[in-house]
């Protein structure tokens, strides 16, 4: 347990020098601004999104790192699964959607499920290409599931799946998207694709992303170490 905690501070200091640089752009929401859950989970907390962060590096140009954080404690949307009667695990499992507008076209791609909360927070005009699903955690514990849609330019046939992975602890929920099967539009150095999300719990959506963020980049190496670590503390915890 001691060994893990370490993990994630290294991981949480790896994410807050993401922050603080110039190079990675957030998606900031505000605190309190969660809907309520309907009953039963009427006074039980709702998820309530704090910020979201959307990393990729040239160094691996076929991953992104993906980070939701909240000011509450955080269960998997699969431990709530596995106790459903336990109506506190089920208000905390964070669940839901982060959408990426790939191609930074909104005329391409579908209207974001963000906007199933507009209003009350604002109106994403983004084209959606993409999602990173946190919902199929619940029943493939600790994996999400990024998700193109069919028609994404470059993209044949059905809907390209990539597996990746998904780790919950009390404040954030941290995924190494693969996207090895994605069209490069991705890392377009002078054309960051835009991002959004809507989160919630099994029973509803109560929060989403406020203001768009950008995908940001890590072209120091300085910033690819830290992305290692962050890379690194999933991997260990992954075995
Ligand atoms: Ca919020
Ligand atoms: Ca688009
Ligand atoms: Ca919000």
């Amino acid at each position: 347990m001691q060994r893990t905690f370490h993990r994630w501070r290294l991981l949480f200091a790896a994410s807050s020098a993401f922050g603080a640089g110039s190079v990675c752009h957030a998606g900031p929401d505000p605190s309190g601004d969660a809907l309520s859950n309907p009953p039963p989970l009427a006074q039980q907390v709702s998820m309530d999104l704090n910020r979201a962060w959307a990393v990729a590096t040239p160094l691996f140009g076929t991953t992104l790192y993906v980070q939701l954080r909240f000011d509450q404690r955080l269960r998997a949307p699969s431990e709530a699964a596995a106790a459903p009667n336990n109506l506190a695990w089920t208000a905390r499992a964070a669940t839901g959607f982060v959408e990426f507008d790939l191609d930074d076209n909104a005329a391409t791609g579908q209207a974001a499920r963000q906007n199933a909360m507009s209003p009350p927070f604002t109106f994403s005009p983004l084209g959606i290409d993409g999602w990173f699903d946190l919902t199929v955690e619940s029943t493939t514990p600790g994996l999400g599931l990024f998700v193109l849609p069919n028609g994404w330019p470059g993209g044949a046939g059905g809907p390209i799946a990539v597996e990746s992975e998904l780790r919950y602890c009390y404040r954030s929920i941290v995924a190494l998207v693969d996207l090895s099967g994605v069209p490069g539009a991705m890392f377009d150095l002078f054309q960051p694709p835009q991002f959004t999300a809507i989160i919630g719990n099994p029973l509803n959506m109560t929060d989403a992303l406020n203001t768009a963020g950008f995908v940001g980049y890590i072209p120091s190496p300085g910033g690819a170490a830290l992305f290692l670590v962050a890379a690194g503390a999933i991997a260990r915890r992954r075995r």
